[in-house]
């Protein structure tokens, strides 16, 4: 049977085919692209500190072995997560661990406590995402000791940024595995990982907040830390009332990231934002007619790590679910994690061991409170799947 040939054309999109054809060409390639290009380095490759390698033809990532640091949060278990299940396949209820209920793990003290999405982390730092070099605060290339990595980032300052994201990508020297990436504006930051190649080559492409931002880029060896501090002020924006942020480790592929409106279904391309529906231009909420209060989707990366992001700056009042489908191939003992900065304010939630197919339902946001509740719950969507899973989810 051809891909082509499957009954996935429910939403009646060209990318649907476009994509299982890419998908599978991945898969086919993958081997390949592994050996030729950064095979021994995998086999130094320690869960938190992952050899990997980036960008390959069409968007594809490839790499293997342990996983990234997801950040701070501690193992609390899931929040209820009685999943009820659509019709055929059966719900798994309350995940434990990885993404708890929100606030359980924010670091004590620091400024602005936010009521039920957690005490803010330390310096005002995002909840549950942790700054992976908090030595280095001013711009420039800082080091924990002599024997750290080595950077050739020579810029640190970048004002007057229009774009919505950055590509940052250079050389590392004497690093051990993938860097990793953070970017704190006030109370809210994202973290992930920098695919870096055996050969020190790195390039990630990150989101921007709007307004004055610190991106840190940041590596590791047996002993010692490199950041390079970058300062960038991003202007003729305004600040997005709901932003989330997926990434995965080198065990994933093709995650998806879903905001589904109250009421709404996932893969249904009026109440869902994601890959079949939200990339450049999203659903029509809001203002029937208006595009400026629409939800949009950055990217769909199709193999390790992203990240990809969803924007929506002006939210209707209601209930959103966020939800992450491992679309791809790749392991069952994939990880990920999804930053949510809402209303200010950003929350951590992990998703854990996302089998191919399942979905992970990672939270809710109430707007206009802003109120982010995580779940933690996944669901078995293997029997229900076509180009996308068809269950009535949430
Ligand atoms: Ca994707
Ligand atoms: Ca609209």
């Amino acid at each position: 049977m051809t891909f082509s040939a499957l009954p996935f054309v429910r939403n009646g999109r060209v990318a649907w085919l476009f994509k299982r054809r890419l998908s599978a060409l991945a898969v086919l390639l993958l081997p390949l692209v592994v050996f030729a290009s950064c095979g021994t380095d995998n086999s130094n490759a320690t869960p938190g500190n992952v050899a990997g390698h980036a960008g390959t033809s069409g968007g594809e990532q490839a790499g293997q072995g342990g996983s990234y640091e997801s950040g701070g949060q501690a193992p609390t278990a899931g929040e209820g997560g009685t999943e009820a299940g659509g019709a055929g396949a059966s719900g798994e209820s309350g995940a434990a661990g990885g993404a708890g209920a929100s606030g359980e793990s924010g670091a004590a003290g620091g400024a602005g406590a936010s009521g039920e999405s957690g005490a803010a982390g330390e310096s005002g730092a995002a909840n549950g995402i942790e700054d992976p070099a908090t030595f280095a605060q001013d711009p420039g290339e800082s080091k924990s000791c002599s024997d750290a990595p080595d950077t050739n980032v020579t810029v640190f300052e970048y004002t007057d940024v229009a774009n919505t994201s950055m590509s940052f990508s250079g050389v590392v020297t004497g690093a051990e595995g993938n860097g990793t990436y953070y970017v704190a504006s006030g109370q809210q930051a994202i973290r992930g990982p920098i695919p870096t190649e055996s050969s020190g080559n790195f390039a990630v492409k990150l989101p921007l907040f709007c307004g004055e931002q610190t991106v840190k880029l940041v590596w590791t060896n047996a002993g010692c830390v490199v950041a390079a501090v970058v300062r960038v002020v991003r202007i003729s924006c305004e600040s997005e009332g709901i932003r989330l942020t997926l990434s995965w480790d080198a065990l994933g592929r093709d995650f998806e990231l879903h905001l589904i409106k109250q009421g709404g279904r996932i893969n249904n391309n009026a109440t869902d934002c994601t890959w079949t529906s939200c990339l450049g231009s999203g659903p029509d909420w809001g203002n029937v007619g208006d595009s400026s209060d629409n939800p949009h989707k950055d990217v769909d990366n199709t193999g390790a790590y992203g990240p990809e992001n969803i924007f929506y700056s002006h939210p209707e009042t209601g209930t959103y679910t966020v939800m992450v489908e491992h679309w791809g191939s790749g392991t069952p003992e994939a990880d990920g994690q999804v930053v949510f900065n809402v209303a200010g304010k950003t929350t951590l939630a992990n998703v854990d061991n996302l089998s191919s197919h399942w979905v992970w339902t990672v939270g809710t946001i109430e707007w206009p409170s802003g109120k982010v509740t995580t779940n933690g719950s996944k669901y078995d969507c293997t029997g229900t799947w076509s180009g996308g899973c068809t269950a009535a989810l949430p």
